[in-house]
């Protein structure tokens, strides 16, 4: 049986500005909250930070060249808003502009289609310590006048870029921003507060909405507006009514409190229940979900890992995600609900290596929101690879990663699914947020120390996929 991929299908592989651009004071770019962070002892692993990250920005020609030199027809990369609008409000800096523009045009020249997400986590510092909103929960995504700044922001990029750039993402995984960065506090800018995590929330779902309808009215009628959700993949351990539940909780707190507004116009019943104890939700003000709910041209899906979850802890610790000191839980009214580790084989992250959450991913919304067509924006794995005596980097797991998951999105597309691409995570090793360097997501090693860039064999491999639109046999 042969697993050839449709004609036109996308390959690529994907990045973001702090993972890799580094060069965080040039060119007038100024601190994000994760520059912020980074930079708060304790925070990331080593005291890592992303000052100088691989260098992205003083090398993405060589790295577009060696995009092309493997074959890949896609590169999906985020825009550092500070680097572009640096207080988060008012004018554009043409500098900040003009690296992307030089991105952009080097891709296209290579023959390789820009996907451009407009925030991967990197909030404007000025925005997050913003108090001219005089909201109780600071600045920052719980503050409602941050997802019109973003709007404003989308529309100085689309300005730019518009005329090039035909795929275009709000958002890069909102559960992230949110509930990492303003509950568990693992993430920037490191609040450990569940009401700010449901307002940020919220506010992420306005922002994306603001934002689509702003992209609508700058691009051309052939660009295609999405946002990546990482939706969860969530498993309960038994069929008992307490594990039943808590799956359903965490579904609402990790997928349906993003798809709710942005596929369906409302937030789900049974999550504004579970989380009344908490909040009145009355940071929804009228108009808002219709916002949210602006017509997308494609949903993009981040998938890893699934969860396995129980309702009681009697027999486990709740797990949270992430290293740091003082960390909590980062699901808001849900903190009781206990994270197992699934069993079977799992990567550097600890994550356990499952593909059929992906093709249970993809049925999902392709039954959710018919019609939608839906990429992979995010899959790959972190192992501990290291060059050998010659210098080759030889990664055999992620290459049985990958190959799990192109069948089991291949399996998908067979069932009916209209998947159009799939993004490779990462191209390049990077700065794995409050893990530092010590995790390799990469398809291609690099080097800390020099830069040095070496495709592993799995780079290899994805290569030889891309070009012939097929999974081999073995
Ligand atoms: O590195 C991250 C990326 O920034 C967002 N999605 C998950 C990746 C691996 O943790």
């Amino acid at each position: 049986m042969t697993h050839r991929f449709p004609p036109g299908f996308l390959w690529g592989s994907a990045t973001a500005a702090y993972q890799v651009e580094g060069a965080a004071r040039e060119g007038g770019r100024t601190p994000s909250i994760w520059d912020t962070f980074a930079h708060t002892p304790g925070k990331v692993l080593a005291g890592d930070t992303g000052d100088i990250a691989v260098d992205h920005f003083h090398r993405s020609s060589e790295d577009v060249a060696l995009m092309a030199e493997l074959g890949l027809g896609a590169y999906r990369f985020s825009v550092s808003w500070s680097r572009v609008q640096p207080t988060g409000r008012g004018p554009a800096l043409q500098r900040g502009l003009d690296f992307y523009r030089r991105l952009v045009d080097d891709l296209l020249d290579h023959g390789i289609s820009p996907m451009l997400t407009l925030y991967h986590w990197d909030l404007p510092q000025e925005l997050e310590a913003d108090i001219h909103g005089g909201s109780a929960a600071g600045g920052g995504w719980p503050h409602r006048d941050t997802a019109y700044r973003f709007a404003d922001y989308a529309a100085i990029v689309a300005e730019a870029l518009g005329d090039r750039v035909e795929l275009w993402t709000t958002l890069n995984e909102p559960w992230c921003s949110a509930f990492l960065g303003y509950a568990s506090g693992v993430h920037a800018p490191g609040h450990t507060d569940p009401v700010a995590a449901l307002r940020a929330a919220h506010h992420l779902n306005l922002a994306h909405g603001l934002a689509a309808r702003t992209l609508r009215e700058v691009l051309p009628a052939r660009a295609d507006i999405m946002v990546s959700l990482n939706p969860a993949v969530v498993r309960a351990r038994s069929s008992a009514p307490a594990d039943l539940d808590a799956q359903r909780q965490i579904d609402a707190l990790a997928t349906r409190i993003f798809t709710g507004p942005m596929l369906h116009g409302a937030y789900p019943d049974d999550l504004l229940a579970d989380t009344a104890p908490l909040t009145d939700w009355s940071f929804v003000h009228d108009g808002d979900l219709a916002i949210a709910h602006h017509p997308l041209d494609a949903l993009g899906i981040n998938y890893y890992t699934p969860s396995l979850v129980s309702g009681s802890t009697d027999n486990a610790p709740p797990r949270h995600d992430g290293h740091g000191a003082g960390s909590r839980s980062p699901w808001a009214g849900a903190e009781h609900i206990a994270f197992h580790q699934p069993p079977g084989e799992h990567t550097e992250m600890g994550w356990s290596i499952d593909p059929s959450g992906l093709y249970d991913l993809l049925l999902r919304f392709h039954r959710e929101a018919p019609g939608l067509p839906l990429y992979i924006t995010e899959n790959g794995a972190a192992f501990d690879d290291k060059p050998d005596a010659e210098g080759a980097v030889h990664d055999p797991e992620r290459i049985a990663y990958l190959r799990g998951h192109l069948h089991a999105a291949h399996r998908a597309l067979a069932a009916g699914v209209d998947l159009r691409g799939y993004f490779l995570w990462s191209l390049l090793d990077n700065f794995e947020w409050s893990y530092g360097y010590s995790k390799r997501f990469g398809a291609v090693h690099v080097d800390f120390a020099t830069q040095t860039r070496t495709p592993k064999s799995s780079a290899r491999w994805y290569a030889g996929v891309a070009r012939a639109n097929e999974l081999p046999d073995s």
